[in-house]
């Protein structure tokens, strides 16, 4: 019994030992690897120079500044719908913050984590003007092009089945393929998350002759996710998101953080911004981590509204990504 006991000891301590360790890898490397969607301007594009930008990138960079010190030093790796998940898992990147859908069986299925919620998006349609349709309940019997490895594919089945409606589908591994499949014609719908569907508009060849449908037929909260068995990662990717969500509710920006750390008296503040408490050595970082991401990037509204707000191509409003005390439904936990 008692070697029993010892052996279930030793294969505990090995198993602990074994653990992931992607905040020291991450700082052995000084770069973070961050896996990006390859073209979704808004949310991450490459440009002419090299340097990439965007909604997801924002998040990138917020997390290297917290654990690095410096937002620039994130790698980033673009991959494809099929890609993202086996990039993941095989330690390519340490962080996948590509407008990826937190959903139960990629969680159970694949060794996965989601960290939270970035951006709460839901599926929609994307149509020419010239077909006259005004809602997805007059799409029985369309031809509908969606990119396969997605939640696209078995959301729209589920849709049509339950509206008793018919539909053709058209699968494409390739998201270029599509967009010109939908633009030619080739279907007379194209079916993704609505924030994308933004973006492709943009992409068409005439983006005024296409309308994305009102109609919202699922629920696509996407968030930046890491592999399973890595809990201090965990802790410092989702605190990091939830840092700049508290800072926008505490009124921390960017130009703000410093002034606020030497002077403000609101308990929350002082320790988002480490100057008092120890939530940042409690997850293996320093006192200055939330002051750092928050100057790299601004808080999540400064995000926002940089990458995707009324002054930008997508013209995206805040919509369901408000805070929840301004009608929203982002709501990050305390910094206590
Ligand atoms: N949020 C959905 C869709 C995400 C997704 O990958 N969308 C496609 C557009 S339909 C995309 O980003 N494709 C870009 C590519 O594969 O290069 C999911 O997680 O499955």
């Amino acid at each position: 019994m008692k070697r029993l006991l010892a052996a279930a000891a030793l294969l505990i301590g090995l198993a602990g030992s074994l653990q992931a360790a992607t905040p020291d890898d991450v700082k052995a490397r000084g770069q973070l690897s961050c896996g990006v969607n390859p073209n979704l301007p808004g949310f991450s594009a490459k440009a002419e120079d090299g340097t990439w930008s965007g909604f997801d990138v924002d998040f990138c960079r917020a997390i290297a500044a917290a654990v690095l010190g410096d937002p620039a030093k994130v790698s980033y790796v673009p991959l494809n719908a099929q890609e993202r998940f086996e990039a993941l898992q095989s330690g390519k990147v340490d962080v996948l913050t590509r407008n990826t859908t937190w959903t139960m069986e990629r969680e159970t299925k694949l060794p996965l984590r989601f960290a939270g919620i970035s951006y709460h998006d839901g599926q929609g349609f994307i149509v020419k003007k010239l077909l006259g349709v005004t809602s997805a309940l007059q799409l029985s019997g369309a031809a509908i092009c969606f990119q396969t490895g997605t939640t696209s594919e078995a959301n729209v089945e589920d849709f049509f089945r339950e509206k008793e409606m018919t539909f053709v589908p058209v699968r494409f591994e390739k998201l270029d393929d599509l967009i010109k499949a939908f633009d030619e014609g080739k279907c007379d719908t194209f079916t993704t998350d609505v924030s994308f569907l933004y973006a492709v508009r943009l992409r068409l060849a005439n983006p005024d002759d296409a309308v994305v449908l009102p109609d919202v037929i699922s629920k696509e909260p996407l968030g930046p996710a890491i592999r399973q068995g890595d809990e201090q990662w965990f802790n410092i990717v989702r605190w990091t998101l939830f840092a700049l969500v508290n800072a926008e509710e505490l009124g921390v920006t960017a130009a703000g953080a410093d002034e606020l750390k030497a002077k403000s008296k609101n308990a929350a503040v002082r320790r988002l911004l480490g100057a008092e408490g120890s939530l940042g050595p409690d997850m293996g970082l320093d006192a200055e981590w939330a002051v750092r991401a928050i100057k790299a990037t601004g808080n999540y509204g400064e995000i926002f509204d940089r990458n995707l707000g009324p002054e930008t191509p997508l013209a995206i409003a805040r919509g369901i990504n408000a805070l929840w005390n301004a009608g929203g439904l982002l709501y990050a936990p305390s910094l206590q």
